[in-house]
């Protein structure tokens, strides 16, 4: 599998701006070639770190989740990365080796590896490769439901998980579900979607879930709302309640995405 990973840096003022970020109040895209040294943030408790901030809570914009990706130099890293109370988060790594002690226990992610920390849970982090790692975190606050335990948290990888096809899609279409859709404990998803060549979410899905959708292999064609806007790895789209949406994959290879989604709790 390859997963993009933005290198940063900046272009030579020879070069011609090609890339447009789209904000629309129905959608935003970020696309790779603004993933510039310049737009980077610091985070309070890392060292030897920088990050993009993809997306957070914003009016008008979204309210359930913020998407970072993070790079940390070798030897840097966080005891206590996440700092607020009751949040929950996903880190899948993109590249290089990222050590995570969770509740005590040790365990070093590679490219493809996911972890999905618990809010409350005791997690920290470190570089403890020769180059940099690299990865997307996700979090959101966890809506808690009376009469259903929290979900524990649970280390994997992309290459340990079989994605499951969509129905009567011959493949063209398939999901890698790192949680079971049906325990409601979770209250969000972050999936990894694979289209084939030629492959096509194939009707204007509507809902009240937010994406947050980073194209982590391949491009495509995304509809969203009522524009259709050609994508690549490295972009990211960022998608508000209702947002319309469907795709085709272009091809040669498949088009692949990390997808954000809110769930089992849209009713208050
Ligand atoms: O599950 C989903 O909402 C998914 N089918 N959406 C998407 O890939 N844009
Ligand atoms: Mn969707």
């Amino acid at each position: 599998m390859n997963y993009f990973t933005p290198q940063g840096g900046l272009p030579a003022q020879t070069e011609l701006l090609t890339d447009r970020a789209i904000v629309t109040e129905a959608y935003t895209v970020i696309p790779k070639g603004v993933l510039r040294d310049i737009v980077t943030s610091n985070l309070p408790g890392f060292t030897a770190t920088r990050s993009w901030i993809l997306a957070r809570p914003i009016a008008g914009f979204a309210t359930t989740f913020s998407q970072l990706i993070v790079e940390i130099a070798p030897g840097g890293g966080a005891e206590r990365p996440e700092q607020e109370a009751g949040v929950e988060g996903v880190v899948f790594v993109t590249s290089g080796e990222l050590s995570l002690v969770l509740e005590g226990e040790p365990h070093v992610l590679q490219a493809g590896g996911y972890a999905y920390l618990a809010a409350g849970t005791a997690w920290s982090i470190a570089n403890a490769g020769v180059g940099a790692t690299s990865f997307h975190w996700i979090r959101k606050a966890y809506e808690r439901v009376d009469g259903i335990p929290a979900p524990a948290s649970f280390v994997t990888r992309d290459q340990d998980v079989e994605p499951r096809e969509m129905p009567g899609t011959n493949g063209a279409w398939a999901t890698t579900r790192f949680v079971d859709p049906d325990d409601l404990a979770h209250d969000m998803h972050v999936n990894i979607v694979t289209f084939q060549p030629g492959g096509t979410l194939p009707f204007a899905e509507t809902h009240v879930m937010e994406h947050g959708l980073f194209v982590l292999e391949g491009k495509g064609v995304y509809r969203l709302n009522d524009d259709w806007v050609e994508v690549e790895a490295g972009d990211f789209m960022w998608l508000r309640a209702f947002c319309p949406q469907a795709c085709y994959a272009g091809g040669p290879g498949p088009f692949r995405y990390l997808l954000y989604k809110d769930v089992n709790r849209q009713i208050r």
